[in-house]
């Protein structure tokens, strides 16, 4: 069986969303990011990057939510979780998610990640550089109502991961990011999602709440 390990409200969500979505079979291991479980040997011997995700399939360990997505979005046809007709669609949400994995991730996570937390004008800045990464999805990446346009894809967890970590640091203005705000709704509202928020323990993002405990 396909075994995910994942920390609860990281960005190994995303993985964790298309496993539901696909409505496939797996279990879940937790690592506590805080704890450093990540760094473990045991650990590393399964992704040696120390991070999560990774998942443990029948022919090995896939690691890269943008990977691991792709690869159930084709083992699992049957869930519609990507454009599998045409190479072109197909390689075009795999741009949307290599954007998030590559720029958009980072910036957010420097920004309300950091260890020590950012001050002052550092943290201004590292605000302003993530915000200006979320308005180029707002304006030009996300088709909407989906990500990809009429049909959901993995790109829409993807998403929200990082919409959620920005509604739960008060970043995600409402009038800024009308669109980002419309799609975590939605995204949220899926059954799958609710499941996952469930198993890893969490609640859905509001407009108000408490700030995001860094990992
Ligand atoms: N590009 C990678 C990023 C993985 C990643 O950075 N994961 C974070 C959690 S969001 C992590 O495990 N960080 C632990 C650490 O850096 O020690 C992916 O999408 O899989």
């Amino acid at each position: 069986m396909l075994k995910l390990y994942y920390s609860p409200g990281a960005c190994a969500m995303a993985s964790h969303i298309a496993l539901e979505e696909a409505h496939a079979e797996y279990e879940l291991v937790k690592i506590d990011l805080r704890k450093g479980e990540q760094k473990t040997p045991d650990y590393l011997a399964i992704n040696p990057a120390g991070v999560t995700p990774a998942l443990v399939t029948e022919l090995g360990v896939l690691t890269e939510n943008a990977a691991i997505m792709a690869w159930l979005a084709r083992t699992h046809p049957e869930a519609n979780l990507a454009d599998l007709d045409s190479p072109f669609q197909f390689a075009r949400m795999q741009a949307f998610n290599g954007f998030l994995a590559a720029s958009l991730h980072p910036a957010i996570g420097k920004a309300i990640f950091s260890h020590p937390a950012l001050e002052g004008a550092a943290k201004v800045q590292a605000e302003t550089a993530a915000l200006a990464k979320y308005d180029l999805v707002e304006h030009h990446l996300l088709k909407g109502p989906w990500a990809m346009g009429e049909q959901y894809t993995v790109a829409d967890g993807y998403l929200s991961v990082f919409t959620r970590w920005a509604r739960l640091n008060d970043l995600l203005d409402r009038e800024r990011f009308p669109k980002l705000n419309a799609h975590l709704n939605l995204v949220q509202s899926r059954p799958a999602v609710i499941k996952v928020l469930h198993l890893e323990g969490l609640q859905p993002a509001l407009a108000s709440h408490e700030p995001l405990v860094a990992h």
